[in-house]
Parts: structure tokens; sequence; C-alpha cells
């Protein structure tokens, strides 16, 4: 496909409700949205990167830098044959996966248009439906996260997932346990846990949880390793796993027996088939995780979740969730039997609503391709 313009926005949007991690609390989303034009459509993609340096070193404003600066230009330099090819295109640059994944995602939204297919058949897809949890985050007590668990396991969510950290972990464990013996739990530390913590983290084995999601350091796989010997509980890897390499080093050195999938954290939708693929040639079960996304990250979440390996509840939940109003339509809605149907129409199977889009924004650029005149 001929690239004909590629527009980087940022949208300001706030959240319905905070949602605190073990590393901070977000209120207002900052969205970094990549639209590209060619052959008279337009695919949309969404950067994943946070407001701060603290999921992962890579934030809204290194992002718009590099797109703006290296990515999108090399994108608009050439013919994209696939959008597989995003990779190689990018190659020079150096990390920045984030940024990376949201021009490469616009580009499968738009070859999925081109071909007249849904995204999620583009990408390999095989589920009608996809099985749905919610991430519930800390709270100021823990009758507040009763009432959350309450709520969304009435609205049909298959796992709940708690985000912990020192000092929000066992009495919370404790009381959502006690409550509700056996639906589906996991929790998520994002690294606030240290190797010395081992004897703590093994009181964890008595809740039965699913798995507990990235423990330790967000660059480590060694101490993963020697963490889950002395765990019966999974350790499901989220932030050490970058790309395909990692997913074979950390299955190899049995770091992990989940892995979550996240396609801005490995760069998009090429890296994330990858990941998901030698996890299913190892018969390891992989599930897709969030970042807070609009309807547009949301929506290719739901298309990535319809691979086969895919098979535990995601963090893939409803737009009311988060937003008042979603940025596509229809919003994404998860049935009462906490299913997400995938859309079998064109591409993304969800429109953007681009006036609301531009009410939101708060600053564009436009990057063209060179029109050679010889
Ligand atoms: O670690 O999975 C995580 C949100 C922001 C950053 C990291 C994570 C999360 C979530 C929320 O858990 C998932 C979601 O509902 O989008
Ligand atoms: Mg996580």
């Amino acid at each position: 496909m001929k690239i004909e313009t590629i527009f980087l926005r940022e949208l300001r949007i706030p959240l319905i409700r905070p949602f605190e991690t073990s590393f901070g609390c977000t209120t207002e989303r900052r969205i970094l949205l990549a639209e590209i034009r060619a052959e008279g459509l337009t695919g949309w993609g969404e950067c994943t990167a946070g407001e701060h340096p603290y999921f992962s070193e890579e934030t809204v404003d290194t992002a718009w830098t590099v797109m703006l600066t290296e990515l999108a230009p090399s994108l608009a330099a050439g013919d994209v044959a696939h959008p597989g090819k995003c990779p190689q295109i990018f190659g020079r640059v150096r990390g920045h996966r984030m940024a990376k994944g949201a021009l490469e995602n616009a580009v499968w939204d738009l070859q999925a248009q081109m071909d007249d297919v849904p995204l999620a058949r583009l990408l390999g897809g095989v589920r009608d439906v996809i099985p749905c949890g919610v991430s519930i985050g800390i709270q100021s007590s823990i009758e507040l996260v009763m009432a959350e668990v309450e709520k969304e396991l009435a609205a049909g969510y298959q796992r709940i997932k708690l985000k912990c950290k020192p000092g929000w972990d066992l009495e919370v464990f404790t009381a959502v346990r006690e409550r509700w013996p056996s639906i589906m739990l996991s929790c998520d530390a994002n690294s606030a846990y240290r190797f010395r913590d081992s004897k703590h983290l093994q009181s964890f084995d008595k809740f039965e949880m699913l798995m507990i999601e990235q423990p330790l350091w967000a660059d480590d796989f060694y101490f993963h390793s020697m963490l889950q010997k002395q765990l019966q509980t999974s350790i499901c890897l989220d932030e050490s796993i970058r790309n395909r390499r990692d997913a074979l080093a950390a299955l190899d050195m049995e770091s992990c027996r989940i892995i979550n999938v996240k396609v801005g954290r490995v760069g998009g939708f090429s890296e994330a088939i990858a990941v998901h693929n030698v996890a299913h040639e190892r018969r390891i079960p992989v599930w897709c995780g969030g970042m807070l996304e609009t309807g547009i990250g949301r929506a290719h979440n739901v298309a990535l979740s319809s691979l086969e390996n895919f098979t535990l509840p995601g963090d893939v939940s409803a737009s009311s969730r988060y937003w008042a109003e979603d940025i596509i339509e229809p919003e994404v809605t998860v049935s009462s039997a906490g299913e997400i149907r995938v859309p079998e129409t064109s591409g993304r199977g969800f429109e953007v609503k681009t006036e609301l889009v531009e009410r939101l924004t708060v600053r564009k650029e436009t990057i063209r391709a060179l029109e050679l005149v010889l």
C-alpha cells in the first residue's frame, strides 16, 4: 500500500474513576493516536504508553517524539507491502515498542479494510467470542474492593484480577476468597516485590489463584525462575516480555507458566502474534492484557484475543468501565456470560467517532508522504 498521510494526535480524556496500581494512580489519560490514510481508507492505531515512565521506559511524550521524527517519516517514505513488514521498516530504531505498535497496528487496521476482511481474521483469529476478566485497582478500603468485585461478578466477568503491593495483599485476598471461594482469581504486583519476599509470596498459595502477575523486577527472568520453583501458584509475566525471544527465554527458564500479551508492550501485532505462537507451541496459555485503552486499542485487543491460544480471560472489558463516552461506536460491551463478540465486519469493526476525537484533541501533527515529481 502507498501511505499518503499520517496524523498524530494527543487526546486528553478523564477516566470515569481513578485507577491505582503499585506504581501510581491515573485519573486522566493522555491518548496518543495514529491515523493513517492510504488509497481512500483510514487506519487507526493507539499508543499504549503511559503518562509517566512507571510501567515501561516509554511515555506519551517519548512516543510522540519518536513517532514524529523517526517512525512516521520511515513509514511514509516507501511502499508497505504488508503490515508484517513494519518491524523491518522501524528496525533501525531501538526500543520504543509502544510507539512502533501504534503505527504498525494502524497499518493492520488499514490492510483489513483493503482486503475487506475482519481485522481478527487478518491476524489469524479463530474465535467468535472472547472470554473477559477485569483488573481491579488498589482501593482506599477493603469494603470498596468487595463492592467492585461484587459488581463485576454480577456483570458476568469470568476472572477477577486484584492489583496488589506490599501492605495491600493478604488482607484483600482473604476477604475476597472468604466471600467468593471458587471464582477465578489472580493478582498483579507490577514489580512491587523483591526476591527476599519469597516467603511472603509463598503465603499467596493458599488463595489458589490462577496466577500472580509480575511479582518481581520488570527486566528479570532469572529471579522469577528461582521464585517459580518456590511457589505453587503460576507466575504470569507481563512487563518482562518484550518480544518473542523474551518469551522463549522465560519459558525455557521456567520463569512463568502463563504469559500476558500486550500488543503495545511487544511493539505491534506482528510480535504479539509471534509471542502467542511460541507460547502455543509450548502449550503455555496466554491472555490479552490492557493498558486503559480507548475503543481503538480496545478493538485491536478484541481482534488479537480471537487467536487460538488466548484461552484465559483477558483484561479486555467494556468501554463503560473506563469512559463516560468512548471514541468508537458501537462501544465495546460484555455479555452476561462475560464475553465480547468479535466483529465480523471489515476492518476493526467499530467506527471511530471522528468529531469527538477532534474535540478531545490537544495537539496534532501531519506527516505527508513525499511526492516525487520526476
Ligand atoms: O499491569 O496490567 C497491567 C493498567 C495500566 C498499566 C498496567 C496494567 C494495567 C491494568 C489495567 O491492569 C488493565 C485494563 O483494564 O486496561
Ligand atoms: Mg500487569
